[in-house]
């Protein structure tokens, strides 16, 4: 299973998460390549690898060149991390084999068994679960073609690297970041591959792709892999973030939430000291195994109370 994310120095932890919890839940080898630029420190890379040994990984790097932005003014305004994803196919990360991208912030919650075989012979260069949420807003935004149709999240992706280079994709995707110039703000990177694919994009299964924001539908009864789109990340939360939350009309979910969440959490990605001490103990933690690790230091990451237990997800099974 070839598998790409992309970071810099403060999605260290949740990266942790999302790569430990996938790897615990999929059986097969891993061959994880981490996409950075200088935002990523050798300290930090050496930090990761160590982090992976107990793990059935094999972790690579891949530098990108901030430079491949150099003729898009519009997508140098964001950090370009953002971006390294949607060019990542234009590079030969994984010798031409089908991979998986799969962002920071997702946690595995359920055994998985990705199966590329549909995704491959439907021809498409990408795959990905709708997002119902953004659909109509999309079409009223873009005016998709008539017959298209869906839009998707780009959380997690399965990518046929040689139908994307077939199909002229990273072109198609320079020619969308010329041509617009106002994206939604905390969905850029998504909104271009959407802009691009149009509906021309293999539906996958939607509890691959499950929203936090549902964790209160039956959707995550099903689901396997939970993600913390937009703000709603249990480690970004700070007692101004609640407040913005509330602002934003989102604090329907504040109460269910706090139940299984410790809000109280520190905000682990912005503050440095508690960020190190965490990992300091996580580097303790290592001698230990991985059931360990997912048993004890997964639910503290996310700060679920043990007691109170997660829906019908019982973690003391994993
Ligand atoms: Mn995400």
């Amino acid at each position: 299973m070839n598998v790409l994310m992309s970071i810099t120095d403060t999605y260290v932890y949740p990266w942790y998460i999302s790569i430990s919890s996938f790897a615990l839940k999929h059986d097969e080898r891993i061959n994880l390549v981490v996409q950075h630029d200088k935002s990523l420190s050798v300290k930090n890379r050496d930090f990761m690898k160590d982090l992976m040994r107990p793990f059935q990984i094999d972790l690579n790097f891949l530098e990108m060149d901030s430079d491949i932005l150099a003729d898009l003014p519009f997508a140098k305004l964001w950090h370009p991390i953002v971006w390294y994803k949607i060019f990542a196919p234009d590079h030969d990360v994984f010798e031409g084999k089908p991979f998986l991208h799969l962002d920071s912030d997702m946690l595995t919650i359920a055994s998985i068994k990705l199966d590329f075989d549909n995704f491959l012979n439907s021809g498409k260069a990408l795959g990905a679960v709708v997002e119902p949420r953004l659909h109509r807003e999309f079409e009223t935004r873009f005016q998709p073609r008539e017959k298209s149709g869906w839009y998707f999240n780009a959380g997690l992706l399965f990518i046929n690297q040689q139908k994307w280079l077939e199909n002229g994709i990273g072109l198609r995707i320079r020619e969308v970041l010329s041509k617009y110039t106002e994206l939604r703000l905390d969905s850029l990177d998504q909104d271009v591959l959407n802009l691009v694919f149009m509906g021309d994009q293999f539906r996958l299964n939607k509890f691959l792709n499950s929203h936090n924001e549902l964790l209160f539908s039956k959707n995550l009864k099903n689901g396997k892999i939970l993600h913390f789109i937009w703000k709603l990340k249990p480690w970004l939360f700070s007692k101004e973030d609640k407040r913005i939350l509330c602002l934003l009309g989102v604090s329907k979910y504040g109460p269910a939430f706090h139940k299984y969440f410790n809000m109280e959490t520190a905000c682990l990605a912005k503050q440095d000291k508690v960020l190190s001490d965490e990992l300091e103990s996580i580097r303790l933690e290592l001698q230990l195994s991985p059931k360990y690790l997912w048993e004890n230091l997964t639910r503290e990451f996310f700060g679920i109370k043990r007691r109170l237990g997660f829906f019908n997800i019982d973690f003391r099974k994993y």
